[in-house]
């Protein structure tokens, strides 16, 4: 997988522990392999990932062994965190701690900090969320209820006062060289379809998705468009339904099928620089859970967000927090149009392709706005380093 270079540790090298428990699917490895590699790569630190799931780690980066108890990737040691038979190897403390997700550290992982003579800078990195809230509890500190210690909390975000997302330093000139070289273009479309670019008036849609009930109607309504839909759907939830709407058994990697002005390629699931490359040659991303979304966001094309579903409904604010953010600025119609369209992907309503898409331009437009004032929040991970380095002085 191409990774930025990772820096050789120097004796003032900050070290850091990363734990990360996979709920499901990929998002939680995801965010949390990007952040140990930019810390790594961007910054010099040397960094450790405890992870419990390794087969969800293997799938977003083949050169992870299932296996191994410890190996290093890309200058990061990757442990397989078993608890609680593994603690007593992670005993040895890293000057900064990262707990993803409020995945609860090990009893003598805790003790062990509380031991060390200077307590290491400690973070619950909290799920993304666009809600304004979000800027009053970025970085409150929770002291420990039993020990010296300092937990602070630091929350992802889209508006100023928040820790921002994570991007990489060199990610905007990858993208720019995808989009100037009509080879690489070429080279990608032969590499993931077996076959040449489709034409320019073709609309281009990946489709990353849960379950939903949704794609029926739309696959029938790309199936009727006026002009021709070229579908890059990467294998996993969403492909019983495609295979059901073409009438084939599955729908998996380096499968095609054609109904009307529809279309489709089963892609096999990538690394993720090869996910990025995905939403560089669509024109209009359909993502899910958290760091596709932020990836989307970041490839400056208009986008479609499955929001991961929680009990009762609590992430429908989520939702409309982040179309506030993502909408702001569209013109009346505009915005109405993609707030139906992103609440009927989330259950409320049917989804209407040609009233979000004629106005194309104008999301074209907000899509590119939009990553520009995302990143001037600053990227989530300099963040981090920047408080933690102003911790440890
Ligand atoms: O997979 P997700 O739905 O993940 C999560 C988890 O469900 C998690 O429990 C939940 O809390 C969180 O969402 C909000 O969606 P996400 O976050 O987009 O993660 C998918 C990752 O997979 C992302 O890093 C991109 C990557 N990916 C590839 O690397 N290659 C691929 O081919 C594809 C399709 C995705």
């Amino acid at each position: 997988m191409s990774s930025a270079p990772t820096q050789a540790p120097q004796p003032s090298t900050i070290a850091c522990d990363i734990f990360c428990a996979v709920i499901d699917n990929f998002g939680d490895i995801g965010v949390c392999w990007r952040l140990a590699r930019q810390l790594a790569g961007e910054h010099g630190w040397q960094v450790r990932l405890l992870v419990d799931d390794l087969h969800a780690f293997h799938k977003l980066n083949a050169s992870i062994d299932v296996n191994s108890a410890r190996q290093t990737v890309g200058g990061i040691v990757v442990e397989h965190w078993h608890e609680p038979a593994h603690v007593g190897d992670t005993l040895q403390v890293a000057d900064v701690v990262i707990e993803a997700f409020a995945c609860e550290l090990p009893h003598a992982y805790i003790e062990a900090m509380a031991r060390r003579e200077r307590a290491p800078v400690w973070f619950n990195l909290e799920y993304l969320s666009g809600e304004d809230w979000v800027a009053d509890f970025h970085l409150r500190p929770s002291p420990h209820p039993r020990h010296a210690l300092m937990k602070t909390f630091f929350f992802p975000g889209l508006g100023k006062g928040t820790g921002g997302v994570l991007k990489e330093r060199d990610l905007d000139a990858r993208r720019a060289a995808f989009a100037a070289s009509p080879d690489a273009r070429a080279a990608w479309w032969q590499a993931r379809t077996a076959g040449t670019p489709p034409s320019r008036n073709a609309v281009v849609v990946s489709l990353f998705a849960y379950e939903n009930p949704a794609v029926d109607s739309l696959l029938e309504q790309w199936r009727d468009a006026k002009g021709e839909i070229v579908l890059l759907v990467p294998e996993g939830r969403v492909s019983g339904a495609v295979a059901r709407f073409f009438g084939l058994p599955s729908f998996a990697g380096g499968a095609q099928a054609v109904r009307g002005s529809l279309r489709a390629h089963a892609l096999a699931f990538t690394d993720q620089p090869g996910y990025d490359e995905l939403l560089w040659a669509s024109d209009i991303n359909f993502v899910r859970g958290e760091d596709s979304f932020v990836r989307a966001q970041w490839a400056a094309r208009p986008f479609v967000w499955q929001i991961y579903p929680q009990a009762d409904d609590a992430h429908l604010p989520k939702l409309d927090a982040a179309l506030a953010h993502y909408a702001h600025g569209l013109s009346a119609d505009a915005r109405a149009a993609l707030g139906r369209f992103w609440h009927a992907w989330n259950g409320k309503g049917t989804p209407d392709w040609e009233d979000l898409w004629r106005h194309r331009a104008r999301l074209d437009a907000r899509a590119a706005a939009w990553a520009h004032e995302l990143a001037s929040i600053g990227d989530l991970t300099g963040n981090l380093a920047e408080f933690a380095k102003s911790q440890l002085k």
